[in-house]
């Protein structure tokens, strides 16, 4: 059979299933009610959204740099204008709610506010633009829940000492979060310090597929980059708690972005390398926060060593308990097993292919595979010590080639339950998916074949996570309100539950979005 057969073969097959499936139940379907209070919305980000990259006294950010270096992102898009939510930001508060949104997650630009990132240079356009946004929220009944930090860092301090390789990092960060609080905080009652740790390092200091794009170091800066942002995460915590809290009356935590790892057999090689991997990624910003102890995860110090720094006994204190709630970023089920020759040559087509997606360019490629595949250097992944596979259970893939795997997420947040108790629950701050649609009207047919069934399964599991085994969730943040700069992917990658057409910048809402205001309207899932 020629290739492209195949594939639609199987995309029809994959929606004949679902299709069934949502018809056999459609006549007698299952309600899942999820607990008084949980808190339903959609989140987005500033450079991902708001376009007006250099207006009105914005400063430039660290993305704004990567971004315009050709060969950074597919096909060079950028954040110049995408959504232009900057000028259009009624209209897409209004579309909100219309759409039923309740809370609404979205990110403040830092160099927008302070184009030099010191809180003493202030632009009131940019605070003016804020202010206008949570207002109009509120006043369309839409609750806030404000990031401080989502990737955009004033490129002045990325210059000035090296952003997050620097511990000034941690002191101008704290300055900054104090302002947004005062600016704020009196409508603002739900904060976020950093958007996914992870990753701002892993990708930015490790890989370099992220801004500021650094892949030289990997055995060293991921460290270094994760310890500063931490500390910063502590010290604006530490602020809002003594200054802010008891008279605004808020919450403040840090939202952690996580895969669930499998093992790929049940080998103990095997289990082992799956539990490396969890702490190398989630529990590496999670334990020194909920573990306890204020310190990084055992495996970790043993496996780096003195390039993984340490925390004082003054900043163990500061961090440990630093998040009134965990939020979480979940995307995606993989699978782990022990390091050979064997399984690398086995995995390493398949990781360079999906990097390679990613990538704007061949130069940009080898850099970011150079820190994965060279045996000589130290490097974080080296640490980590395992080889990475797909899902195991072999289910279908986004566009982003992420595995649609529900049951990881119930498995997750059982990880995260049973592992940490975080006090005022877990939130569940992004989740979805992106799906191809190459114009409206192939939007409009498809009746979101895919996207539907995904959130569906997704938000299943999620109530089985809570009713069934348990777990402390209290809220659900649809990854993303609309279509926007998916970073090294540009626009090519469509997350939105609102469609936006980058040469009218019409929005269009998907079928999915009126299909998530029923369960934003009853907090009930029909299956
Ligand atoms: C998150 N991964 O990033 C970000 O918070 C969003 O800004 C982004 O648009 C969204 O997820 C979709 O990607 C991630 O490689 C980037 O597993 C990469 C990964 C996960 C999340």
């Amino acid at each position: 059979m020629p290739p492209k057969k195949r594939v639609s073969k199987k995309k029809h097959a994959v929606k004949k299933k679902i299709t069934k499936g949502g018809q056999a139940m459609a006549s007698n379907p299952q309600r899942f009610t999820f607990p008084k209070g949980f808190a339903w919305g959609c989140a987005t980000a500033s450079y991902q959204i708001e376009g007006a990259w250099d207006e009105d006294g914005k400063g430039p950010s660290i993305w704004d740099t990567f971004a315009h270096i050709l060969g950074n992102v597919v096909d060079g898009d950028n954040g110049d204008i995408v959504c232009d939510h900057y000028h259009r930001m009624e209209e897409d508060v209004k579309l909100m709610a219309d759409l039923g949104m309740k809370n609404y997650r979205f990110s403040l630009s830092w160099p927008r506010m302070f184009p030099t990132g010191d809180v003493k240079n202030v632009n009131m356009k940019g605070v003016d633009f804020y202010d206008r946004l949570i207002n109009e929220l509120l006043k369309n009944g839409i609750e806030p829940l404000a990031t401080l930090y989502h990737w955009d860092l004033p490129q002045a301090l990325q210059d000035k000492y090296g952003g997050m390789l620097s511990k000034e990092f941690v002191k101008d960060f704290t300055a900054y979060s104090e302002k947004c609080f005062e600016l704020f905080g009196d409508r603002v009652k739900q904060w976020i310090t950093f958007n996914e740790p992870s990753c701002i390092c892993v990708l930015g200091f490790g890989l370099g597929m992220h801004a500021p794009g650094r892949a030289n170091n990997p055995g060293t800066e991921v460290y270094l980059s994760s310890h500063h942002l931490l500390l910063a995460h502590a010290y604006s915590v530490e602020c809002y708690r003594k200054k802010f809290q008891k008279k605004q009356k808020g919450v403040i935590g840090i939202t952690l972005n996580a895969e669930w790892w499998e093992p790929v057999s049940s080998h103990a090689d095997d289990i082992n390398a799956s539990n490396r991997a969890m702490n190398f990624t989630l529990d590496f910003y999670a334990e020194p926060i909920w573990g306890g102890q204020g310190e990084y995860p055992k495996t970790m110090r043993d496996a780096a060593g003195s390039r993984l720094p340490a925390f004082s006994e003054k900043e163990k204190k500061l961090i440990n308990g630093s998040s009134d709630f965990f939020g979480l970023n979940h995307y995606s089920t993989r699978a782990a097993g022990r390091p050979s020759a064997t399984t690398a040559l086995q995995c390493l087509p398949r990781e360079i292919k999906s990097l390679w997606s990613g990538m704007g360019s061949a130069g940009k490629f080898f850099s970011a595979i150079k820190p994965m595949v060279n045996p000589f250097a130290a490097s974080y992944f080296k640490d980590m010590d395992i080889s990475p596979y797909p899902d195991p259970a072999g289910t279908e893939y986004t566009t982003m080639r992420w595995a649609i795997a529900p049951r990881g997420f119930r498995s997750l947040l059982n990880y995260i339950h049973n592992k940490y108790h975080p006090k005022g629950g877990i939130i569940i701050t992004e989740n979805g998916l992106a799906s191809q649609e190459d114009t409206k009207e192939a939007m409009e047919a498809d009746k979101d074949s895919i996207r539907i069934p995904f959130f569906k399964a997704y938000l299943r599991e999620m109530h089985n996570a809570i009713a069934v085994d348990g777990c402390d969730v209290r809220g659900y943040y649809a990854w993303s309100f609309m279509d926007n700069f998916e970073w090294s992917f540009g626009n090519s990658k469509r997350f939105g539950l609102v469609r936006v057409d980058y040469d009218t910048l019409e929005r269009t809402p998907k079928p999915v979005a009126h299909w998530y205001k029923g369960v934003m309207d009853n907090n009930t899932l029909l299956v």
